[in-house]
């Protein structure tokens, strides 16, 4: 995605058309969101404004490689956050620099693990997508991480009973043979396995549709597994909701929970290929437009000061020296 890109998706949380991209959002879809606890409202608006940061870096020619955001998902790992303990495993994937976010708060490190700099939480050599911290773990690959999910469930169910995996998938991962070989064992196992899937309904430029027969909720229950389908986007509503089906999954019963969600920005940095009405129609849904017309009291304030921390962020790993890794750190 490019600066204008970034400069499109700014323009669709303030309502505005940006030069050259699909134009403004819509009027806010969905029903009204209810008022955010503070902290919930500044990890969400940290995520955000950290996706907005390295879209505009890669805009300016400052970063290297490729980046997916969560734009528009960022309600996700925020809903779960206090759901999942520090002995909890989360396994992520390309697109999880709001999972990350939502685990350990660490801008500095993603940031300069992304720009390969001095503090980088894996020495610069994952980037945004190989993430590797005490209990999480991220992977490009689709697919590759429910496996390793499953295994390290079952390990918890025998050593750390109380314990889950938390693996985090698309829509489009369901064509991944791998993904199913894990749900037979979570099943047959009964393995502390929650599959946090983020159906935005899209695998980098195809719709779910014209890839996947069959619904995610069917799937689930061809191996007996509970699905949880999530359509909201208020964290005071799923987070509720979750909250005794994942004690479920610590008892050893497996849940698929679907969030039906919505990409705002390209798959990775200027590969949109969406016609403009479905991108408008994505920006309807997002929270933070929709949060900014339901609380702007609460959210521009907040917006202003987690905007400000997050420039500075960026300016201080930017000024590091590069980073260093040494297979013996
Ligand atoms: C095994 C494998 N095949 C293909 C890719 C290239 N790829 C990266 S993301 C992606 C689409 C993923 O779609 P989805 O699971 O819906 O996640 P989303 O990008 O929508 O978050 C593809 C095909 C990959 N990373 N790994
Ligand atoms: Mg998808």
């Amino acid at each position: 995605m490019t600066g204008a890109a970034a400069e499109a998706v700014t323009g669709a949380a303030a309502g505005s058309a940006a030069p050259g991209t699909a134009g403004p959002a819509e009027a806010p879809a969905g029903p009204a969101l209810s008022r955010l606890a503070d902290d919930d409202l500044d990890l969400l608006l940290l995520i955000r404004h950290f996706e907005l940061t390295l879209l505009r870096l890669y805009g300016r020619g400052e970063l290297n490689g490729t980046t997916h955001t969560c734009l528009g998902q960022e309600y996700v790992p925020v809903a779960l956050r206090p759901l999942l303990g520090p002995g909890d495993f989360v396994l992520s994937n390309h697109r999880g620099h709001g999972h990350y976010l939502a685990r350990f708060g660490d801008a500095h490190g993603l940031l300069a693990e992304i720009m390969g700099r001095e503090g980088a939480v894996c020495g610069g050599v994952g980037g945004s997508q190989h993430i590797h911290r005490d209990r999480y773990l991220s992977t490009g690959v689709q697919g590759e991480s429910l496996p390793v999910a499953a295994g390290v469930a079952l390990h918890l169910r025998r050593a750390e009973p109380g314990a889950l995996a938390c693996v985090y998938i698309g829509d489009g991962t369901w064509g991944e043979g791998a993904v199913y070989e894990a749900l037979n064992l979570a099943a047959l196992w009964d393995l502390p396995l929650l599959v946090v899937v983020e159906n935005n309904g899209i695998a980098q430029s195809t719709p779910t549709g014209a890839h996947l027969a069959g619904s995610i909720a069917g799937r689930a229950a061809a191996f007996g597994i509970d699905h949880h389908p999530v359509v909201s986007a208020d964290v005071n509503e799923i987070r509720p909701a979750l909250a005794p089906l994942v004690a479920r999954v610590r008892e050893g019963r497996p849940l698929v929970a679907e969030f039906r969600t919505h990409r705002l920005g390209p798959h990775s940095k200027g590969d949109d290929t969406r016609p403009p009405a479905q991108v408008r129609a994505a920006r309807a849904h997002d929270w933070y437009a929709r949060y900014a017309h339901d609380h702007p009291g609460h959210l521009h304030p907040a917006d202003e000061r987690v905007r400000a921390r997050v420039e500075e962020i960026a300016a201080e790993v930017a000024a590091r020296p590069p980073s260093r890794w040494s297979p013996c750190a």
